[in-house]
C-alpha cells in the first residue's frame, strides 16, 4: 500500500470514527405533533368572527326558522376585519360560514337557505369569498367553522343531510384557497324547525356525522389544515369558553375516548398526561359576554386587565388563544371593540418589549454528552431549532442564567423542544439575590409555550430547575422579561354603609383622588383604604405608575347619599329580604318579583329620613340573560308612606340595547320613601327586576 492510500484510509477511519462518536438527539417521547400542528403551534393568538343570521335576529342560537331577507348588513367590510385582527397581531381569523341555524354565509349549492336569497348586494354576495381575500391581502391564516348541527335542514337526523354537511365541507375547502383550520363545535341535536317540522331530533353525536369520513374530506383537500373539535384529531376545546386553559396542561389526550360534545370535558383543560395523542388545547373566548353582537352589550367589553389576563392563562399556559370578535349589523368589528383589542396589543407588546435572557452567561448541571448541539446556551441563542439537553436517564437538572448586573425582572417564558414530545412534569423557578437563592414559582408542565407572572425582583442570576420530567430534558427557548406595570383607570365603587374603594389590577400602581373636584396630582390625596362618603360628593381620582412617572387619563364619580339607612318596605310579590339587593350599591347582584304576576309591580324604599331629592336612577340587572327590565317607570315620593306624589313618569330610552345606570331628573321634592313602578317590563309577564335603585338629591 502506497504512503498516500495508507493516509488516505487513516482519515476515512477517522472521519467514521467521528461520525460514530456524535451525540445523538434523546429519543422522541411518547405522542409527538404532526407537521400540521407544529405550524399551527406557532400562531398562538388568532381571531374568531360571528357573524351570521344571528347578528340580525340578536340571538345567540337561531332555530333555523329564519329567513334569509333577515341577513342585511348595511356596510359589510371583510376588509376592517382582517386590518384590525392584523393590527392586534393575530395570525388568522377563522369565520362561522354557517353556525346551529343553517343560515350559509356562501352561496352553497346544498341548501336554499344562504346570502343568496338575501338584500345582501343581491343575493349576488359571499361572505367567505370577501374574508378570505381580505386574509390573502393582509397576510392572514383563514379557516371556518362549519357547525355539524342544522336547524334548519328538513332532513336533519337522516344520512341525506350528512350528504350535504360534507358537500358543504367540500365548496368550503375547494373554493376559498387555503384554509389553516377547520372548526367543528359540539352542538348536536335538539330542537329546531328542521324545514318547518318544529321537532327535538336526536343523532347520535359519535356516528351520526361520520367523522372518519369528515376527516378524509379535509385531509383530501386541505391537507395542511388542522381539525378542531372536542376530540381534535388535531387541536382540542380547552373545555370552557371563558379563554384559560390549567396551569397544568399537557399537549396530550387518550384520543379514542373522547368524541364531539363528550361529557367529561373538564379533561379537556389539563390534557392527560398519559394521553395516547398529540392533542393541544385551543382556548376560546368572546371579547364580550355573547358570541354574537348584541347591541346591549356594547358597554360589557372585557377590560384590558381581563384580556391580559386571558393572554396568560391561554397562550402562557400552553394553549392557543382564539378571541372571538362579534362584527354587528353594519358588518364591521364595534369601535370599542376594536379600541379594546388594539388596548391589549399595546401592553403585550411592552410586556415583551426587551428579552432580557438574550446573550446571557447560561449553564446546566447537565449537558447532553458535553455536546455543543445540546449545551445550555441554547435557550437563549434565539434559535427555536436548538435546545438544551440532558443526557439519557437525567430527568432533573438546573439550568442558570448570570446577568452582569443585578437585573429586575417579572416574566419568564419557557418552550419545550416540542418536535420530540412534551417531557416536564415538574419544575422551580429561583432567583438569586444578594448572593441568596429565593424561590419565585413552581409549577408543572411547560409544553410548546409556559409565561409565568411574578413580582418584579433584581436578580443577579435565574435558575431554572427540572425537578421531573418524563424523560431526557429538551428546552428550546427561555426569555425573561421586565413588563411594566399595568396602569389602567382605578375601578371605584361605594358599598351599602359608604365606603368608597378603588382598586387598581396591579398593586404597585398608585391612586390619587381630590373630593372638591379639583384635578388630581401625585400631590393630591392617596388612596390607601376605604373612605366614607357620607353627603353627595364627586370623587375625581387617577391611577399613577410611580416607575414610569406615568398616569391615566383623569375620571370622576358622583355619588349621592349613602343608602346606609335604607330598608325595603314594600314589595308587589317576591321575597322582601331578598330585595335588599336592589339597593346594596352592588349593580352585579339584583332582584326580582315573582314569575308569572299579572299586575304592575312596585317597590317602596324608606330612606330613614326626608331628603330633598331630585331624581332617581334605575339600574338594569346586568346578567346575561336579563328579564323583566323596566323599559317604562313611574316614580313616586311620599313623607309618610302614605301620601304619594308622583313626580316623574315617563320611558327609559334604549334601555333594552343599551343597560346602562338611568338617571331620571325631576322637580324637586322633599320626601322620606320612594316607590319604583314597573309600568312596562321586557317579557311576557309583569314580572320585573331591578340591579340597583338610587335616587339623586344634589345635581
Ligand atoms: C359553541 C356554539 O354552540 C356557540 O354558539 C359558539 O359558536 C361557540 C364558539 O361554540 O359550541
Amino acid at each position: 500500500m502506497g504512503m498516500v492510500k495508507f493516509r488516505i484510509l487513516v482519515l476515512l477511519l477517522l472521519v467514521s470514527m467521528q461520525a460514530c462518536d456524535e451525540i445523538e438527539s434523546p429519543k422522541p417521547l411518547g405522542p409527538l405533533p404532526s407537521e400540521r400542528q407544529l405550524a399551527w403551534q406557532e400562531l398562538e393568538y388568532y381571531a374568531f368572527i360571528h357573524f351570521n343570521m344571528n347578528t340580525f335576529t340578536n340571538r345567540e342560537w337561531g332555530t333555523g326558522g329564519e329567513k334569509p331577507e333577515q341577513f342585511n348588513p348595511s356596510e359589510l367590510d371583510a376588509g376592517q376585519w382582517a386590518k384590525v385582527a392584523k393590527e392586534a397581531g393575530m395570525k388568522g381569523i377563522i369565520l362561522t360560514a354557517k353556525h346551529h341555524d343553517g343560515f350559509c354565509l356562501w352561496p352553497s349549492k346544498t341548501t336554499e337557505h344562504s346570502v343568496k336569497h338575501s338584500p345582501w348586494k343581491n343575493g349576488k354576495g359571499d361572505v367567505v369569498k370577501e374574508l378570505s381575500q381580505a386574509c390573502k391581502q393582509y397576510g392572514l391564516k383563514f379557516g371556518v367553522y362549519l357547525s355539524p348541527w342544522d336547524r334548519n335542514h328538513k332532513d336533519y337526523g337522516q344520512a341525506s343531510y350528512v350528504d350535504d354537511f360534507h358537500e358543504q365541507l367540500r365548496e368550503l375547502l375547494s373554493n376559498y384557497g387555503e384554509i389553516f383550520e377547520v372548526w367543528f363545535d359540539g352542538a348536536n341535536g335538539g330542537s329546531g324547525y328542521y324545514g318547518g317540522a318544529e321537532e327535538t331530533r336526536t343523532i347520535d353525536n359519535k356516528t351520526y356525522y361520520e367523522w372518519g369520513k369528515t376527516i378524509d374530506i379535509v385531509r383530501k383537500l386541505q391537507p395542511n389544515a388542522v381539525i378542531f373539535s372536542d376530540a381534535g384529531p388535531d387541536v382540542r376545546w380547552v373545555g370552557n369558553e371563558e379563554g384559560w386553559a390549567d396551569e397544568t396542561n399537557w399537549s396530550l389526550m387518550r384520543r379514542k375516548e373522547i368524541y364531539p360534545g363528550w361529557p367529561r370535558y373538564m379533561e379537556l383543560r389539563s390534557g392527560h398526561e398519559d394521553g395516547t395523542h398529540w392533542l393541544p388545547a385551543e382556548a376560546d373566548v368572546s371579547i364580550r359576554p355573547g358570541w354574537y353582537y348584541h347591541p346591549d352589550e356594547d358597554h360589557q367589553v372585557k377590560t384590558l386587565s381581563h384580556l391580559i389576563d386571558i393572554y396568560y392563562h391561554s397562550v402562557g399556559r400552553n394553549s392557543s388563544l382564539l378571541l372571538n370578535l362579534p362584527v354587528d349589523k353594519r358588518g364591521l368589528v364595534h369601535e370599542k371593540d376594536v379600541e379594546r383589542l388594539m388596548a391589549l396589543r399595546r401592553q403585550l407588546d411592552m410586556d415583551f418589549e426587551k428579552d432580557l435572557a438574550q446573550g446571557l452567561k447560561t449553564e446546566a448541571t447537565d449537558e447532553r454528552g458535553n455536546d455543543d448541539h445540546f449545551m445550555a446556551s441554547n435557550v437563549n441563542d434565539s434559535n427555536p431549532e436548538t435546545y438544551w439537553a440532558t443526557n439519557d436517564g437525567v430527568t432533573s437538572a438546573s439550568l442558570i442564567m448570570e446577568f452582569d448586573e443585578p437585573t429586575s425582572v417579572n416574566r419568564i417564558l419557557l418552550q419545550e423542544y416540542i418536535p420530540l414530545g412534551q417531557r416536564i412534569e415538574n419544575f422551580i423557578i429561583s432567583a438569586q439575590v444578594d448572593g441568596k437563592w429565593r424561590e419565585i414559582d413552581g409549577q408543572t408542565t411547560i409544553g410548546y409555550k409556559r409565561i409565568l407572572r411574578f413580582k418584579a425582583i433584581k436578580a443577579e442570576k435565574i435558575k431554572v430547575q427540572v425537578m421531573a420530567a418524563k424523560g431526557p430534558i429538551a428546552l428550546s427557548n427561555i426569555e425573561l422579561y421586565k413588563a411594566p406595570k399595568l396602569l389602567t383607570v382605578p375601578v371605584i365603587e361605594r358599598n351599602r354603609d359608604g365606603f368608597v374603594s378603588m382598586s387598581v389590577p396591579d398593586p404597585g400602581i398608585e391612586v390619587y383622588y381630590t373630593l372638591d373636584g379639583s384635578i388630581p396630582t401625585t400631590s393630591s390625596l392617596k388612596y390607601e383604604k376605604p373612605f366614607k362618603v357620607n353627603e353627595p360628593k364627586t370623587v375625581t381620582y387617577m391611577a399613577y405608575d410611580p416607575e414610569t412617572k406615568t398616569s391615566t387619563e383623569i375620571a370622576s364619580k358622583y355619588f349621592d347619599i349613602p343608602k346606609t339607612q335604607w330598608e325595603i318596605v314594600h314589595t308587589t310579590t317576591g321575597n322582601m329580604i331578598e330585595a335588599k339587593k336592589l339597593i346594596d350599591d352592588d349593580p352585579n347582584t339584583f332582584w326580582a318579583t315573582e314569575k308569572g304576576v299579572t299586575t304592575i309591580q312596585e317597590v317602596i324604599i324608606d330612606l330613614g329620613k326626608p331628603h330633598n331629592l331630585k331624581g332617581f336612577t334605575y339600574m338594569p340587572m346586568q346578567d346575561r340573560y336579563p328579564f323583566g327590565v323596566i323599559t317604562n317607570y313611574e316614580f313616586y315620593v311620599s313623607p309618610d308612606n302614605r301620601r304619594w306624589k308622583r313626580v316623574v313618569r315617563g320611558e327609559f330610552d334604549n334601555i333594552v340595547n343599551n343597560r346602562i345606570e338611568q338617571r331620571i331628573p325631576f322637580s324637586p321634592t322633599r320626601g322620606r320613601y320612594i316607590k319604583l313602578r314597573g309600568i312596562k317590563v321586557t317579557g311576557e309577564d309583569y314580572r320585573t327586576s331591578f340591579g340597583e335603585v338610587g335616587v339623586v338629591t344634589q345635581k
